[in-house]
Parts: structure tokens; C-alpha cells; sequence
């Protein structure tokens, strides 16, 4: 699959060299070694990729310097020629890659005597199975998803842009500053890990959904771009830690209309940008808004690949803005000016191509619509019909911005005939409901259906404002794949 398919488009030019190129073929470090010379042709390998850069040679702006590195990694000569860290010249470079380099060529080669961002990655639990390994990229298999209220933290889905930073407790520190409103200009502050546990603690159930959840669906109507995510980018955790909005008041903070809460992680891509996104203040500062500088997932310390030791949560808005391994919060009168919050996770018309795209005209999304998915059975899966004739389905639903789960309705005869699911669901105020709810629905199969080989099934849910699923992709197709929330239909044979 191309690169380009699978990461977001800045991001992934940052990423590239210390990314695994599925479209081209691999090779050793001999082969790399043979091309030298430019009668041979001169390779070069930087992270993970190799490059053929015989004809570039003649035209670096560091002259023959480049031939020291022929043939070989440029990796240590770029520690120290800082110049070359540039947006720029990793896009340029990425347009002589011809492979990768050999998995244990790079363990000996990058990871080990350079130390590659990704020497330190966490072991992850093998259920999870990856959609992209270089950032990790993983949803939680379907079937499991449906089993439990609160989702087991290792078989959490995972939505990392970046390698995983790595992050002593005891020397980490939240920097809080105010750059607008009625508290600016106060010195910047900072909060160690030990002093944020010491404000009141604060739980809160919330689903995390990534924007792009669902999105290999959207792209059967038309190709869109990002990760191939199935149903399983959302899962449901109770997460624990100091309130944001307390944080804030102790600063002097005011309500604002106008400003914006900004959140940077530890986590770097080679140009030393942090992932970043923001939300509105209005959010921030509302105590029904229930964000949380979280330490706890389950009741357990966060663990590395959901953010240790701290992160954002904020429940009812979209995946991206629950920022991990928070290292820094600003209040300012703008958004984040990240690339994921300014050109990714934004929906358009159906119509917006490419070409015509201007992501500054559409919002960022924060609170995300409602939707649904069946967990079981699975796709394809061969179902018996009971005794009396009913097949049992199971599946989760959710809505953003804090509304409840009124209703999952699930037909079997593409909607002839619609059957109310039993909700499993806390018991909050709606408004403040940021966790998912879980289904289950008993379906009758008429004499007819029951001599089919197959059929499908469909689902919907309902939220508490009454707004409902779109039944088909066609109409909210967006060129990035987000907002993928038409009825789930899955078909399964019968036996
Ligand atoms: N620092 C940081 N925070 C991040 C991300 C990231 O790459 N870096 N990914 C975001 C996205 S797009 C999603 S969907 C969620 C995923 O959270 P999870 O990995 O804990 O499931 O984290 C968000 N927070
Ligand atoms: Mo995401």
C-alpha cells in the first residue's frame, strides 16, 4: 500500500525515513555498500529508507561532503548537520527512495548505535493487531470490543502519529501558560506529576473514537485518504486525574468566548514539532465538560501507549484532541496551528476533491456524531438461529459532546422490519454522558429468511438530541475519510 494511502500527508513527510515503505522492495546493507561510486550509482540509507542519489550528488548544497556518506547510513552525519532536519529536504529526500533497509541491517546499523526513535517502543499485547507498525496503529479486534463495559487498557485501540516518547515520572513536568485573557502574562508555570495528583481527583467514563473509525467502509464508495481503520478505533475506559478546569481557575483563568486551550505532547516528529491539537475554553473551563489531566485508564497508571504519565481527556470530542503524553498547556487566542488541527480531522462535502480542497474553510472537528457497530457476529460469520428462531447480535453505540444513547435499531430485511436493542449504559446526566453504550438485540428471522443462505444486518442508533445515522456512505463521503458514521451493515450466512 503507498505511503501516501496510510499516513496523513505532512506528517507522513516527516515520518517517511523511519517508516517501512510496503511498496518497495527491501535490501541489505551489502547492496547498499556495492553503490558507492558513481559509476555503481550511490546509494544512501537515512532511518529505515534507501535512496538512490547519484543524480542529486552533483547538486548538494554541501558538495562533496555527501560522499562520505556513499554507500552507507547518513544517519550521524545529519545529527550534526542540523540543516538537514527540514520539512524540505525530508520531502526531497523521500523522492529518491527506492527500498528499505533489512529489519536487522537497521537494528545494527540505526536502533542500536544511534538510537532510533523507535529502539524504545513498548511490547504490545498481540491481539492487537497493527494497521501500520511504524507509528503503531492498532484497533481492537471486533468481537472483543463488544465484551467488555470498560475496554481492557492492553487491548485499547491505539492511534500513536509519532514514536512513543519516553518519559520518567520523576522528571516529568506539565508547563501551564496563559498568553490571552484576563490572567496573561503571568509567568509560566509548571506542575510536576506528584503535585497533580495532589488536586482533587476526578473520574470520568468516556469513549475515545478516532476521527477516521470506520473509515475502510467510506472508501469502498471512493478511495479516501488514511488508515485503513475498521470499527474498532473506539474504545471505553474510566479515566482518572486532576480536573483541567481547576488547573485553569488556579491560574486566574476566565471564561472566553474567544480562546482556545492548546495541548502539546512529548512526542516529536525529526523537525522537533510536538503533536498538538486544541479545544475551546468554554470546554476547558466547563465543569460538565469533565476534561481531565488523566493518570489512570481502568484504575491502573496509564501505561506508555495511552500517554504515560498524563493526558488529556476530553470526553465527547473527537480522538485527536486527547492529547498524550502532555507536556505543555497555553491558553491563546488561536487554535492549535498543528497540522492535525488545522489540516486533518476536518469533514467536507462529498464534492471536495484535492484539488479544490482549502482546509482553513472548515471547522476542526471536536464533538463527533452518533454511531453505531455490530461486534457480533462478525462479517461473513456463519450464524444458527436459535431454537425459536432469533439470532443474537451484539454491539456498541455513542454519540458526542456528552448526549446519551436513546435507541439502537437493527433490521435484518433491509428495513421492512426495525427491532430495539436492550442498552447497556451508565447512568448519567444526559449532556454529561461521554461513555459508549453497549447492545444487545434478539432478532427474529421469518420462515423466508431462515431458508436464505444469508442475509444482513443492519444497525442505527439514536441519540439523545434525536439525531440519527445516515443510512449509506455516499452522501457523507469526505475526500479524508473522517465522520464515517452511515448504518453498519453486515452481512452473515445462514446454517
Ligand atoms: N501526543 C499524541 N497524542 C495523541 C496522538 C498522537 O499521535 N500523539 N494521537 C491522537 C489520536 S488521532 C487519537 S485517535 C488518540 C488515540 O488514543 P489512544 O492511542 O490512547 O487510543 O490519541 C490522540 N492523541
Ligand atoms: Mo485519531
Amino acid at each position: 500500500m503507498p505511503i501516501h494511502n496510510r499516513l496523513d500527508d505532512e506528517a507522513a513527510s516527516r515520518l517517511w525515513h523511519i517508516t517501512v515503505r510496503q511498496d518497495l522492495p527491501t535490501y541489505s546493507l551489502d547492496d547498499v555498500q556495492k553503490h558507492n561510486a558513481p559509476e555503481q550509482g550511490i546509494w544512501i540509507t537515512f532511518g529505515l529508507g534507501v535512496y538512490d542519489v547519484t543524480e542529486f550528488v552533483p547538486n548538494h548544497p554541501g558538495g562533496d561532503k555527501i560522499m562520505m556518506a556513499a554507500g552507507s547510513a547518513i544517519d550521524s552525519f545529519w545529527a550534526i548537520y542540523q540543516q538537514h532536519n527540514t520539512l524540505e529536504v525530508l520531502e526531497l529526500l523521500e523522492g529518491f527512495r527506492i527500498g528499505n533497509l533489512q529489519k536487522d541491517a537497521v537494528a545494527a546499523n540505526v536502533e542500536e548505535e544511534l538510537g532510533s526513535p523507535w529502539a524504545q517502543e513498548p511490547k504490545r499485547n498481540a491481539l492487537l493487531k497493527p494497521a501500520s507498525e511504524r507509528p503503531f496503529n492498532a484497533e481492537t479486534p471486533l468481537a472483543l470490543l463488544g465484551e467488555h463495559f470498560y475496554t481492557p487498557n492492553e487491548l485499547f485501540y491505539v492511534r500513536n502519529h509519532l514514536p512513543v516518547p519516553v518519559i520518567q515520572a520523576e522528571q516529568y513536568e506539565l508547563e501551564l501558560d496563559v498568553e490571552a485573557g484576563a490572567a496573561a502574562g503571568q509567568p509560566t508555570r509548571t506542575l510536576t506529576l506528584a503535585e497533580l495528583k495532589a488536586l482533587p481527583k476526578h473520574s470520568v467514563t468516556a469513549a475515545i473514537m478516532c476521527g477516521g473509525n470506520r473509515r475502510s467502509e467510506m472508501t469502498r464508495v471512493k478511495p479516501v485518504k488514511g488508515l485503513s481503520w475498521g470499527p474498532g478505533a473506539v474504545g471505553n475506559a474510566k479515566w482518572s486525574g486532576a480536573r483541567l478546569c481547576d488547573v485553569l481557575q488556579a491560574m486566574g483563568v476566565q471564561p472566553n468566548e474567544d480562546l482556545h486551550v492548546l495541548f502539546e505532547g512529548a512526542d516529536l516528529d525529526p523537525t522537533s514539532h510536538p503533536y498538538g491539537a486544541s479545544i475551546p475554553l468554554s470546554k476547558a473551563l466547563d465543569p460538565r465538560g469533565d476534561v481531565v489531566l488523566a493518570y489512570e485508564m481502568n484504575e491502573e497508571p496509564l501505561n506508555r501507549d495511552h500517554g504515560y504519565p498524563i493526558r488529556v481527556i476530553v470526553p465527547g470530542s473527537v480522538g485527536a484532541r486527547n492529547v498524550k503524553w502532555l507536556t505543555r498547556i497555553i491558553v491563546a487566542d488561536h487554535e492549535s496551528d498543528s497540522h492535525w488541527q488545522q489540516n486533518d480531522y476536518k469533514g467536507f462535502s462529498p464534492s471536495t476533491d484535492w484539488d479544490t480542497v482549502d482546509f482553513k474553510k472548515a471547522q476542526a472537528i471536536q464533538a463527533m456524531p452518533v454511531t453505531s457497530a455490530i461486534c457480533t457476529p462478525l462479517p461473513n460469520e456463519r450464524v444458527k438461529p436459535d431454537a425459536e428462531g432469533f439470532i443474537t447480535v451484539r454491539g456498541y453505540a455513542w454519540s458526542g459532546g456528552g448526549r446519551r444513547i436513546e435507541r439502537v435499531d437493527l433490521t435484518s430485511d433491509g428495513g421492512k422490519s426495525w427491532h430495539v436493542a436492550q442498552l447497556e449504559q451508565e447512568t448519567v446526566p444526559d449532556g454529561r454522558h461521554y461513555g459508549w453504550s453497549l447492545w444487545t438485540a434478539r432478532l427474529p428471522l421469518s420462515a423466508e429468511q431462515r431458508k436464505q443462505e444469508g442475509l444482513e444486518i443492519w444497525a442505527k442508533a439514536v441519540d439523545s438530541a434525536y439525531n440519527v445515522q445516515p443510512e449509506a456512505f455516499e452522501h457523507i463521503w469526505n475526500l479524508r475519510g473522517v465522520l464515517a458514521n452511515a448504518y453498519h451493515k453486515v452481512p452473515v450466512k445462514l446454517s
